[in-house]
């Protein structure tokens, strides 16, 4: 199933501890330059990262270019395993700050030719930067799309911001599956690696979400993440059930059938730093400090 993919982005996706369950002992840091949102899903509420690729209640110092910058030249020299770069959020790496995500992978660029970089979306801008993404070096790209019924997506987002008008139930649904889908579909024409994320919503889109994958798996996705939603107080989703953790693995087993699913996810913080297990964000000073004699 990985036929076709060039062995120099299969090494990378070998060493991405996302992309696949053998790479523990590869690390990942998220540089939190992306405060701002273009959307509202039901789910999120602003003040913490967002929960399409963040564990909720968890607010990211952000991050200038330049400071990212320093942050990942001072963590890669204590962690020779840190083999990627993640923008993930804390709101949408391609809305209004998308000019910083820009410029944080440029600087990380010319300062490292190798580290693998890695952005997480919701896919409204997709299509208008998915060129550019190829062109920054970006080989890896999550789209978090739970549902690709118009109908269904509709229901998730309270409203979209796009194009200077604001969208909601049907238009916003139709809007967000139509360029997630094309979006996507740009970026596995240029051969970048594409995860899906899916929250499963109790009620919403949990017996459409094999239709997902199987969409996925159609366009040729290399994984997808069917995630639980943590319910955030506050939002217009605080009460919807939780879907319990048997249910989340029946979900990822009955789609294993379809397409590679990822079961190790830990929803982690939009300025993670280290392997999915030993997350240093929590005391990253601590960790940089210089070691006593
Ligand atoms: Fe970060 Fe996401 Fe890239 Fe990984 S996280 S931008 S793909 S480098 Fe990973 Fe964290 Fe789960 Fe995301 S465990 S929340 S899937
Ligand atoms: Fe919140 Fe959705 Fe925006 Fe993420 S994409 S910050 S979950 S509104």
């Amino acid at each position: 199933k990985d036929e076709g993919i060039p062995s120099d982005i299969m090494k990378k996706t070998m060493e991405h501890p996302c992309y696949n369950c053998a790479g523990h002992q590869f690390a990942r840091i998220h540089l939190p330059v992306a405060p701002s949102c273009n959307v509202q899903c039901n789910y999120c509420v602003r003040k913490y990262d967002c929960p399409n690729e963040s564990r909720p209640g968890v607010t990211s110092t952000i991050l200038t270019p330049e400071e990212a910058l320093a942050r990942y030249i001072a963590v890669k020299e204590r962690m020779p395993n840190l083999t990627v770069v993640g923008i993930a959020g804390p709101g949408d790496s391609l809305a209004g700050n998308y000019a910083d995500t820009k410029k944080t992978l440029e600087l990380i660029r010319s300062y490292d030719k190798d580290v693998t970089f890695c952005l997480s979306t919701n896919g409204l801008m997709l299509p208008f930067y998915a060129e550019e993404l190829v062109q920054l070096g970006v080989t890896h790209v999550t789209v978090t799309m739970n549902a690709v019924d118009p109908k269904i997506s509709g229901k998730i987002y309270k409203y979209i911001n796009y194009m200077g008008n604001r969208f909601e139930g049907d238009a916003a649904g139709a809007i967000m599956v139509s360029n997630q889908l094309s979006g996507l579909k740009i970026l596995l024409a240029h051969g970048v690696i594409c995860k899906v994320n899916i929250v499963t919503l109790k009620g919403i889109n949990e017996s459409h979400i094999p239709a997902v994958v199987q969409t996925c798996k159609d366009m040729g996705c290399y994984i997808t993440n069917i995630m639980q939603l943590i319910p955030v107080p506050g939002s217009a989703f605080e009460s919807l059930p939780m879907v319990s953790n048997k249910d989340i693995l029946n979900l990822r087993n009955e789609c294993n059938k379809i397409m590679k699913q990822m079961f190790h996810c830990k929803q982690c913080r939009a300025d993670a730093v280290g392997t999915l297990d030993n997350d240093m964000s929590v005391d990253l000073a601590g960790f940089l400090a210089p070691k006593e004699a």
